[in-house]
């Protein structure tokens, strides 16, 4: 589309372009364009969900987990503790399925690389269990990224009662 010459332009236009005024204007339409475009952002951005993940000091893979968890949209508060034994008992995870680091969201407990599609899975269908875990440290879980390669991996759901279960395959 070619521009409109300014001499078919009404008169009153013409003359807000020759004194800049039509720059104004058009800039606080931009504005009020952008700001609410910003809000429509926030609206369809999910709040982010509060994870508690529990760790020993020089545990660095739980570290790369609380990251995969921050950048799936989980707010991690990474905490150390000395006695990590007595919260996973808390949170009834069997002894069988521990694994490096333990975490609580809205109530579940999370043991080991769970990953965050996992996370979001348990939240949206809230199973009757404890938590889900993924026993042991496989290779290319989660925060166990490695140079020599991933192997298969299953999450398994639990219950306080013990009772295990399959939750999801990874055969990576
Ligand atoms: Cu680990």
């Amino acid at each position: 589309m070619s521009p409109i010459p300014l001499r078919r332009l009404p008169g009153f236009l013409s003359v807000l372009i020759r004194s800049g005024a039509l720059a104004l204007v058009a800039g606080a339409a931009v504005a009020v364009v952008a700001g609410s475009g910003s809000l429509a952002a926030r609206a369809s951005t999910p709040a982010q969900i509060p994870v508690t993940s529990y760790r020993s000091a020089s545990c660095g893979c739980c570290k790369g987990w609380v990251q995969h968890m921050r950048a799936n949209g989980f707010a991690v508060r990474d905490v150390v503790v000395a006695d990590l034994p007595a919260i996973k008992q808390r949170l009834g995870v069997p002894t069988r399925l521990s694994s490096c680091h333990t975490a609580e969201v809205e109530g579940f407990a999370l043991e080991g690389h769970v990953p965050a599609a996992d996370v979001k899975r348990l939240l949206h269908s809230r199973p009757a269990v404890a938590g889900i875990a993924v026993p042991g440290m496989p290779l290319g879980s989660p925060g166990m990224e490695s140079a020599y390669g991933k192997e298969p991996f299953t999450v398994l759901a639990f219950t306080r009662t013990g009772a295990i279960s399959s939750f999801s395959r990874h055969p990576q």
